[in-house]
Parts: C-alpha cells; sequence; structure tokens
C-alpha cells in the first residue's frame, strides 16, 4: 500500500549492480500464519560497478527481519539502513556473505505476489519483484545465482514439497513434518524461484529428449481433477520436440514440473522447471472445457516451456526490457500452435485470430492515456506494463524481423544471440544486434519499433500506366502523438504486396514468378514500381499482416469483394470482408443516432453467402470471414463513441443477415456436426466454430424451430463446446433461459472453471444490467479473492457488455469505481487491469464523459490506493 507518493523509474537511470549475488541457500519453516525463511547470500563486488560504490542495497517488502549476520557478525540496526522498500547496508567489504532471517504471513498475502496460500496450500509468484516479499535479496533480473532450498512443513498437510532444479534429498522430521532439498544448477533471476507446498497428485511421463537423455516430466494438481491433465501433458511433450526441431534447442533439466494453481494472477509463470499455472489453462477434458480453451492451454504451456530459453537462459537485464522475452515468447508460441495445426489454412486462421487481438486490445492501447513503447521508458508499477503491447505488439516486431531477413537469416540470427549470450542478462538491443550481424544487415532504423509508442498509420495509392505496363505504388507514413512523445520518425516497415488481376488471380511481380513481395518503406513518403502488369490490378495489401499498422487505401465496394472472392492471401481476404462490413456497420450506427431506416445491401449478404456455402474452403477460415467487427472495433472508429447505437446497429446486422440466410445457416448448422468421440484438432473445432457461429446467428432473428434447435443443443451436447455455445447463443437472444441456466449450474458446480463460464455468460449478456450482476455477486459462488471469479463476472461486464457497462445513467461506471477501490484492498495487480476499462473515457458521447470523468475521480479520491491502481488511474484523468 501507499505511503509516500509513487516514484517514477527510468530506464535511462540503469546503473549495474554493486554486488553481485553467487549463491543463495533458502530454508523455509511453512506455516500459513508465520513462515520463517532463512537466507544465506554470498556476494561479491561488481567489477563492473564503481570501485569504491559498496553499498549493498536489497529489496524487502511485507516481511519481518529477526536476524541479519555479515560475515558471521551480527549486525545490529544501527548497522544498516531499513527503508520501505530496502535495507541498504554500506561501505561493505569486497566479499561477503549475508545470513538474514525473515518472517511472512502467506495466509493474509491477497495480493497473490510472493509467498500466498491457495487452498490450503503454498504457492509462489516472483515475477515481477514478488521475491522481496518473501526475504531480502537483490531483486533485480540482472543479478542471477545458483539457489539451494530447503523446505520443511507438515507432512499431513503439505505432502508434496517441490521448487526449482533437481530433488536432491527428503526424510522426514520431528512434529509430523517432513522435508524436500531442491538444488537447480542453473544460476537465475530471484523472479524465477518458486516454490510450492501442497496436497497434489500428478500425471508422469519420461520424455526421451533430441540427445537421448530422459526427462521427468510431470504435471501436478488438487486431487479429483487427473482426468483434466492429458491435454496439458500432451502440449508439453509437443513443445519440447517443437523447440528441438524448429529451434535446436533442449531441455536442460532432468525434470520439468506443471503446476496448477486455482488462485493466480494471470495464465502462467515461466520459473525454472517448476512451471506455475492457473488451473484455467491445465485442466481441461471434453465435458468441461471448450475448444478454445484447449487451444488456450497448447498455446500457454508451449509459452511457459519456450521461456526456458527466451526468458530464462537469456534473461532481462531490468524491466523495460521485458518484451526482449516476452515478444519473443509470444512469437515462439504463435509459431508453435501454428506449426501444430500444420496447414496454410490453419496457420492463416491463428494469424487471423493474432490481428484480431492486436486491433481490439494493442491499438486501442497505443491510442490512449497508457500507450508507451515496446521497450517503455519509464513506469511507476512494472507490473503494470505485462501489456498487449509489450507482449502482442513485441510480437509482432520480432515476426517482423523474420519477414524482412527470410526465415534461414532469422534462424541464424537466433543461433547467433543464444551463443553470444546464454547465462545472461541482456537487452533488446542485444537481440536486434544479434539479428543485423547474422543477417549482415543495417538494423538502426528497426530500432524505432522498440522505441516510439503509437500505430504507425500506412497509406497508399496506386496508379496504372497502361502503355508502360507499369503499376505504381506509393506508400506514405505517419504516426499519431502518443503521452510524452509528440513526433515521430519514419518507421522501417516491411509491406508485403500481390496484384491481383480481373479474374483473381495473382499477378507475376518480378519476372520470377513470385506473387507477393515485401516492400521496405523506411522514409515518410516512398514509390515502388512493378513491371511487366498486363492489365489494371487490385492491390493486395500488408498481405499476412505484415507489420502492425493500419492500412489506408481508397478501396471501392468492387475492389473489396474482388478480394474478398480471390485473394489467395486467406489474412487479407478475411480483411476484405471486414472492411466491407465495417463500413456498413458505420453507416448503420449514424443512421441509429439519426433516427433513419436501417438498411442493408444484398451485395454484401450475397458475399457472406457465397463464402458460407464455399464447401472448399475450411470451416474455420469461414467462421472467421463471417464474424462481424466487435462493438468495440466499430468504437475505434468513430470521433464520438455511442455504445447503444453501435450495439443497435450491428444487432441489426446479424439479424439482417440471420434472416436472408436462413437456410444456409441451418445448413451450415447441419453440415458441420462433429458426431463420434471428441477432439480438439482445428478441423473438428473449426466445424463446432462454424456450426455455433450459424447457431448464434440464427438466434439473432430467433423463432419457435431455431429456439428449439439451441435447446436441444445445450441438452443433448457432448462437450462443453456445443453446450456452452448454445447457451450463450440463448442467452444472447434474450430467451427465457433461466431452468437451464440453473441446472447448467447444478450439473458444474463442483467444477470452479465451468462455474467461471456460468458467470462470464450472464455478464457478457446484453440482456444483463448492472442490477443483476450485483445480484449476482451475491451468489454463494462469488467472491472478489479468487481472480478468476472476480474476472469472469467483474471484467466481462465491463469490457464485454458495452451496451450495459455504458447505461446512459452512469450505473456501470459506479459500479466499476466501487470495484476497482475494493479489489486493491485485496489485491492491486488485478484491481489495476480493472482499473484499465475506463482507459479511453475521452472518446465517448458528451453525454457519458462526466459520469466517466466522476467515476475516475471517486477511485483517484480513495484513502488507500496501491501504486499500481494510482498509475493507471492519473494516467487516464492527465491531459
Ligand atoms: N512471465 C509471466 C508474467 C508475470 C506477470 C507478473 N505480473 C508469464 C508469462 O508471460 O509467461
Ligand atoms: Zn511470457
Amino acid at each position: 500500500m501507499r505511503t509516500d507518493s509513487p516514484q517514477t523509474i527510468y530506464r535511462k537511470d540503469y546503473t549495474p549492480p554493486s554486488y553481485l549475488v553467487e549463491t543463495v541457500e533458502l530454508g523455509f519453516d511453512l506455516d500459513p500464519a508465520r513462515t520463517i525463511v532463512a537466507n544465506r547470500i554470498t556476494l561479491r563486488h561488481n567489477p563492473e560497478a564503481a570501485q569504491d560504490h559498496r553499498d549493498i542495497v536489497l529489496h524487502g517488502e511485507d516481511i519481518e527481519l529477526v536476524a541479519l549476520r555479515l560475515n558471521g557478525t551480527e549486525l545490529n540496526p544501527g548497522q544498516y539502513i531499513v527503508g520501505t522498500s530496502t535495507l541498504t547496508i554500506k561501505k561493505a567489504p569486497l566479499n561477503v556473505v549475508l545470513e538474514i532471517e525473515t518472517t511472512c504471513a502467506p495466509e493474509q498475502n491477497t495480493t497473490l505476489s510472493g509467498l500466498y496460500v491457495s487452498n490450503n496450500s503454498f504457492y509462489t509468484q516472483c515475477e515481477a519483484e514478488g521475491f522481496r516479499r518473501i526475504t531480502y535479496f537483490p531483486d533485480r533480473p540482472d543479478v542471477m545465482a545458483k539457489f539451494t532450498v530447503m523446505l520443511r512443513a507438515d507432512k499431513q498437510k503439505y505432502p508434496v514439497l517441490l521448487s526449482n532444479g533437481n530433488l536432491v534429498e527428503e526424510g522426514d522430521l520431528d512434529n509430523g513434518r517432513h522435508y524436500a532439498k531442491w538444488e537447480d544448477p542453473f544460476k537465475k533471476p530471484s523472479y524465477l524461484f518458486a516454490l510450492v507446498a501442497a496436497r497434489l497428485v500428478c500425471q508422469e511421463e519420461t520424455f526421451r529428449l533430441a540427445d537421448g537423455r530422459n526427462a521427468l516430466l510431470q504435471v501436478w494438481v488438487e486431487e479429483g481433477n487427473l482426468d483434466k491433465t492429458d491435454y496439458a501433458m500432451q502440449s508439453l511433450k509437443n513443445s519440447i520436440r517443437w523447440d528441438e526441431e524448429r529451434w535446436g534447442l533442449e531441455l536442460d533439466l532432468d525434470r520439468f514440473m506443471i503446476v496448477a494453481v486455482g488462485d493466480f494472477n494471470m495464465g502462467a509463470m515461466e520459473n525454472k522447471g517448476l512451471n506455475i499455472f492457473n488451473t484455467k489453462f491445465v485442466l481441461a477434458n471434453p465435458a468441461t472445457a471448450t475448444d478454445v480453451d484447449f487451444a488456450g492451454i497448447e498455446a500457454v504451456v508451449g509459452h511457459e516451456y519456450f521461456h526456458n530459453w527466451t526468458g530464462n537462459r537469456v534473461t532481462c537485464r531490468d524491466w523495460f526490457q521485458l518484451s526482449l522475452k516476452e515478444g519473443l515468447t509470444v512469437f515462439r508460441d504463435q509459431e508453435f500452435s501454428a506449426d501444430m495445426i500444420g496447414t496454410d489454412s490453419g496457420r492463416a486462421v491463428t494469424r487471423i485470430d493474432q490481428v484480431r487481438t492486436l486491433r481490439q486490445a494493442q491499438f486501442p492501447e497505443d491510442a490512449g492515456p497508457m500507450a508507451h513503447p515496446v521497450r517503455p521508458d519509464s513506469f511507476v508499477e512494472i507490473n503494470n506494463f505485462y501489456t498487449v503491447t509489450v507482449y502482442e505488439k513485441g510480437a509482432e516486431v520480432v515476426r517482423m524481423y523474420q519477414t524482412l531477413l527470410g526465415r534461414d537469416a532469422f534462424r541464424k540470427g537466433m543461433d547467433l544471440y543464444f551463443e553470444r549470450h546464454d547465462g545472461q542478462a541482456v537487452t533488446c538491443d542485444d537481440f536486434r544486434a544479434a539479428m543485423a550481424s547474422a543477417a549482415g544487415r543495417d538494423l538502426a532504423q528497426f530500432e524505432r519499433w522498440y522505441s516510439q509508442a503509437g500505430t504507425p498509420i500506412v497509406t497508399a495509392s496506386g496508379t496504372y500506366d497502361e502503355e508502360a505496363q507499369r503499376y505504381t505504388l506509393t506508400l506514405a507514413q505517419r504516426c499519431p502523438p502518443t503521452p510524452g512523445q509528440a513526433e515521430k520518425l519514419p518507421f522501417h516497415i516491411p509491406v508485403a504486396v500481390g496484384l491481383l488481376d480481373a479474374k483473381g488471380r495473382d499477378l507475376a511481380l518480378n519476372g520470377e514468378g513470385d506473387t507477393t513481395v515485401v516492400l521496405e518503406l523506411t522514409e515518410a513518403e516512398q514509390t515502388f514500381t512493378f513491371d511487366a502488369i498486363a492489365e489494371l490490378p487490385v492491390p493486395s495489401l500488408l498481405r499476412d499482416f505484415s507489420a502492425p499498422v493500419v492500412l489506408e487505401y481508397p478501396y471501392t465496394d468492387e475492389e473489396l469483394l474482388h478480394l474478398f472472392r480471390h485473394d489467395s492471401d486467406p489474412v487479407n481476404r478475411w480483411e476484405a470482408g471486414q472492411r466491407l462490413a465495417m463500413a456498413r456497420l458505420l453507416r448503420l450506427t449514424a443512421a441509429v443516432q439519426n433516427g433513419e431506416k436501417l438498411e442493408l445491401d444484398y451485395t454484401f449478404i450475397a458475399a457472406q453467402r457465397a463464402l458460407l456455402v464455399d464447401e472448399t474452403l475450411e470451416a474455420a477460415f469461414r467462421e472467421q470471414a463471417l464474424i462481424l467487427p466487435s462493438e468495440s472495433l466499430i468504437a475505434d472508429q468513430m470521433e464520438a463513441v455511442d455504445p447503444q447505437a453501435i450495439h443497435t446497429a450491428r444487432r441489426f446486422m446479424r439479424e439482417t443477415i440471420a434472416k436472408v440466410l436462413r437456410n444456409e445457416l441451418q445448413n451450415a448448422v447441419a453440415a458441420n456436426a462433429t458426431p463420434g468421440p471428441y477432439s480438439p484438432d482445428a478441423v473438428s473445432a473449426g466445424k463446432r466454430g462454424l456450426k455455433n457461429l450459424a447457431l448464434s446467428y440464427l438466434l439473432a432473428a430467433p423463432d419457435d424451430f431455431t429456439l428449439d434447435l439451441a435447446t436441444r443443443q445445450v441438452a443433448e451436447a457432448t462437450n462443453m463446446t456445443d453446450r456452452a455455445a448454445a447457451l450463450v447463443a440463448l442467452i444472447h437472444s434474450g430467451a427465457d433461459v433461466e431452468a437451464q441456466l440453473q441446472s447448467f449450474y447444478d450439473e458444474f458446480k463442483g467444477e470452479a472453471l465451468v462455474v467461471d463460464k456460468w458467470f462470464a455468460m450472464q455478464a457478457s449478456a446484453p440482456t444483463t444490467d448492472v442490477a443483476r450482476i450485483r445480484e449476482l455477486m451475491t451468489h454463494p459462488a462469488f467472491t472478489l479473492k479468487t481472480p478468476n471469479r472476480a474476472r469472469s463476472l467483474i471484467f466481462n461486464f465491463t469490457n464485454a457488455n458495452p451496451s450495459q457497462f455504458h447505461a446512459p445513467d452512469g450505473s456501470g461506471y459506479e459500479f466499476w469505481a466501487e470495484h476497482v477501490i475494493k479489489l486493491d484492498a485485496l489485491n492491486p495487480q488485478v484491481a489495476a487491469r480493472l482499473a484499465r476499462s475506463m482507459d479511453r473515457w475521452r472518446r465517448y458521447l458528451p453525454d457519458l464523459q462526466p459520469h466517466m470523468r466522476r467515476a475516475l475521480e471517486t477511485v483517484a479520491a480513495a484513502p488507500k490506493l496501491s501504486n499500481d491502481v494510482m498509475e493507471v488511474i492519473s494516467k487516464a484523468l492527465a491531459n
């Protein structure tokens, strides 16, 4: 909690640590009320620090110091200085052994950072700065040390004792206690430390690595959940294999563990050899988890495993470099998921998903008060910078290297990066330098992707000279100002381009038969020419979304329809459909606002129909192409956002499509059944996706037949994907589903993750108002303390139910303020995430803004606010 005014930390202020830590020996006497931590560290003066800089600075937070010894001698309080979050020993010798004894209270720790208790067991979360909540330590990622850990706890309550690395000893102690000693052979920063002391069971397997060694793989869960660990285990094995095959990277430990915990702030954590996961990204079987959940497990298991090289073996020098490991690891997990599907069209569907996330979440961040570069220049609370910009835009930046250099040179760059930096804590510049050396290219200008915030806008225009048979494409770039960065310099942007002829075929572009070329836009404006172009082409620009930019081109409807029908690049084919839909949604929204008659042209619906019935296309792709831009994407295109008008317009469009394409949609439901045992593979999931999208369209114009169809699907479905989809569609249609919701709850009340779904599907329904949300909060299964539960109800309301959250009377905003404050008292990280729901308040209708401002000011005026929430709110209110 904030006791003094929050401090801003700047990247430019980085200095190397004055002391390095060689070894750490930790002893834990685990007790929920009072855990005793004995910590013995050997330090030596850092040759890279100034010779006379002899202060040892240790971090510590919310812990009690019991004893402190330096080279065997007890220090008295006059010999060290305890600040709010540091302990400093001045003028220390060059070589030091510190013995530090502290206590902490895990059962009181609701922040879920540091050592905490979840369902009567102990877990840790140390990234970014949680280790200092366990013991005093130079808690910064550029201090890497070898850890030995001794755990002692009651044997009956905590039969399983885990930490990083290898188990070297275990046994019984007096008083019903036992111990386990773990040794991690690799040096690591403190943020990768982990321990678990719990009553758990595991699925385990011995797995042969590429070099012939065997590794023990374990997935640890609470009793009763072993029927939900297969997919996580399979995903782990696939990840290990893929990292060997695609990047030549091997598992470096004899043992690799995944532990699932119900109370967790985010998705999962890559602690060395002991990954700790939110249950949401481990537990799945067909009855409880959806296709989306299965895909999420594969991606997150992969992500955390891949961190072992990109993050753990090579880590970050300081937290400003976070994207060094996160952007790169997201890129790796994206490639893993795409490779697991294996087909071009499957790959394209994963790419479309990535583009959607960027537009839905990252572009708005880039255009709001929290905008920051992929490598931020400053922060108040680092936990606020685990953002879509650092992660997803960071992944796009890595992807652009691959697009610019080619796959082979990119791989050489990765190899060189590991060759140079294994075992080190480095910077984004080091990564870029490895890429530049390996590819023999100057990547100086590329640095701007790391230093400049904001989404670049690329404007394209083309002319065709029939006589010269030449097509000329002019590309120009600009980037809107962001907080603290008024002016931007041109970016180095790869723009992948194809040209379509009148029949929709790709034209040959450079005499070598290439149909896509990557243009490098490096200046404010540049012109590119294509020769031997026999007819006026339709340009397909930014193929495969080759850069995280907004692309503007004055497409006519005819050109977009042409691309929507024919583009060989599936991402741009999808994109053309999105552009067609968006233009109509914006017109409809304006018509709603002006009280005009709402109309949707048949041309658009006919194009949708043609795609829907095209059996040559994968179901998964057809599903993507038929999903209309979301209400928040429409909002981003408006000067003054009117959530009610947007909602009405989009609903009208869905209803109209449903009425006109009723037969085709019904056929799609029938034709895409997936009989037989459930399999989460991409083809089956794609079929279910298309079928359930068709069902939800049909329910936009419900009649008895459709209601019955959906009701039967809820009752008869053999998997959660179909069951939940039908129930959601029914809720959204406004049908009376009271009884079905009740029986769904009764059946699954013992499955926390399914209860989360139950709350979520109600929270995001446009028929659920704030009064109903408050009522749901009184349900016995609701608690603010478990982040998954809080997210399922509260976040889904504020982020996924815009027409109710933005109720004209401001009641949604009041609810938001109240819960940001309540959550902040328990868990600042989760509260700060919720705080961000109001980021872009200045973009809404003038009538809504005063309500929003009042809500923000209510939070700002709360008596005790964490730095986390304070930073978000003060940036939102700043001019
Ligand atoms: N590295 C962790 C995130 C830690 C978040 C701390 N607030 C998970 C991941 O990105 O893999
Ligand atoms: Zn990560």
